[in-house]
């Protein structure tokens, strides 16, 4: 897979990210990890780990993102989560349906998915905005907050992101359909992070990413 770069936004995951980049280590593509140059334990767990490493100039989610996204040099990328949750062995899958295609995004309701990371409040929320993003943008997607999506880099950067926090999941997928990018999901099984906190809060980000949908169906 050395057309592929995994984009890996980190934030104090000095108990997770060594055990993910030494599972990807075998699939043999790009990683750049994007993360705050403050975060000393992240930045000394990884240190024997010869891969790309970028200090956000920006705070956030979505800012690590979108830098991350900008070094890209290969074909293809795929947004890889540094807490263990995203399993790597769909990736030979994704990368093979998106040579005729720009995005392939990653979905825990459909048949044989599933997740160990999620609680009734996440399943419950993920529901409501999915069917959101269905009602209000036509996004026919059943899991528009997982962001385990892999896709052509030139596709990624027309989209033009500019969300720097958790609204970037949702602002993905609405600019993706607004383009009219040709796109699919594919049945994913999240894993439970493997050591630390999660940097979402359900409330304040769900309520958050409610405003944005709204904002964006209202063209604000
Ligand atoms: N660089 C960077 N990474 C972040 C930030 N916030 C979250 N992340 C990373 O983004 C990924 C997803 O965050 P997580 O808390 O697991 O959220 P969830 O899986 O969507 O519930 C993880 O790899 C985090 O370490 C941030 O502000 N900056
Ligand atoms: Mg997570």
């Amino acid at each position: 897979m050395k057309n592929l770069t995994l984009v890996i936004p980190a934030k104090k995951e000095e108990g997770s990210l060594p055990i993910v980049l030494n599972e990807v280590k075998n699939f043999d593509c790009s990683i750049i990890i994007i993360l705050e140059e403050t975060d000393n334990a992240t930045i000394e767990a990884i240190k024997d780990f010869n891969c790309k490493k970028i200090y956000q100039k920006g705070r956030g989610y979505g800012n690590a993102i979108i830098e991350g996204i900008n070094e890209v040099k290969t074909d293809y990328l795929c947004i890889f989560n540094a807490d263990g949750s995203f399993d790597p062995k769909y990736l030979r899958e994704m990368l093979d349906l998106c040579k005729n295609r720009d995005y392939v995004f990653s979905s825990r309701y459909l048949k044989s998915a599933g997740s160990d990371d999620d609680t009734i409040v996440t399943q419950i929320g993920n529901f409501i905005f999915s069917t959101l993003g269905n009602i209000l943008f036509s996004s026919k997607l059943s899991d528009i907050l997982f962001t385990y999506i892999l896709g052509k880099t030139s596709s990624f950067r027309s989209l033009n992101l500019k969300c720097k926090d958790f609204c970037l999941c949702v602002e993905i997928p609405i600019n993706a359909k607004k383009m009219n990018a040709s796109y699919r999901d594919i049945p994913s099984y999240e894993r439970k992070r493997i050591g630390g906190n999660k940097k979402v809060n359900e409330f304040r980000d769900g309520f958050k990413i409610l405003i944005y949908m709204i904002k964006r169906f209202l063209n604000f």
